[in-house]
């Protein structure tokens, strides 16, 4: 008979952390990141913006497969806007995936095809469903990291182009200490 297998892959629940020999891990700079904000700022370019881990135990493209991961966007801000992530309509646009706060305080805005968007708190316990169709970005308003696990499909995909090339109609400012929505000119 076969013995019992042990684990290939871990997630620290109480931290988000993933571990195991498949499991990557990427670290976007500002330098990386600085054309998703409104403004530049003169903040060291090696300052990191946020950390994804991922776990994707299939090929990329592959279809029925489920990659799985975690998002720590480090507390910061460009000219008053907060730091966050890059954000992306999936390149199969249907494709749906969950999101679920592990630790510290932000938001995820969501946008449809027609560019109405939502601002959803993101807190730790917190599920959140993001259909498909609906591009995805995560936002720290605290002052600690903001970790959010994530499961979506492998065959998904990311369109970051159509992000980069007309934003969201949102940014997210702190105004008198406080967060704020506010529309984007561009
Ligand atoms: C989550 C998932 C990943 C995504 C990451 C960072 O972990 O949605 O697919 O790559 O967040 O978000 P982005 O790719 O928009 O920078
Ligand atoms: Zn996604």
């Amino acid at each position: 008979m076969m013995g019992f297998e042990a684990p290939v892959a871990a997630v620290a629940l109480l931290s988000g952390t993933l571990s195991g020999d498949l499991v990557e891990t990427a670290v976007k700079t500002y330098a990386d990141v600085a054309a998703i904000f409104a403004e530049t700022e003169a903040l060291p370019p090696e300052t990191p913006v946020y950390e994804v881990q991922s776990y994707c135990p299939a090929p990329e493209g592959t279809e029925g497969g489920l990659f799985f991961g975690t998002s720590r966007i480090f507390p910061g801000k460009v000219n008053g806007e907060y730091f966050m992530t890059k954000g992306h309509f999936h390149g199969k646009r249907d494709r749906a995936e969950f999101y679920w706060g592990v630790s510290g305080q932000g938001l995820l805005l969501l946008m449809d095809a027609k560019r109405r968007c939502r601002a959803v708190s993101v807190v730790p316990g917190g599920l959140y469903y993001i259909p498909g169709e609906t591009a995805h970005r995560l936002v720290n308003t605290g002052d600690e990291p903001l970790v959010v696990g994530a499961c979506w499909p492998s065959d998904a995909g990311h369109d970051y182009d159509t992000i980069l090339e007309q934003g969201f109609p949102v940014r997210i400012r702190e105004i008198e200490g406080k967060p704020a929505i506010v529309e984007s000119e561009g």
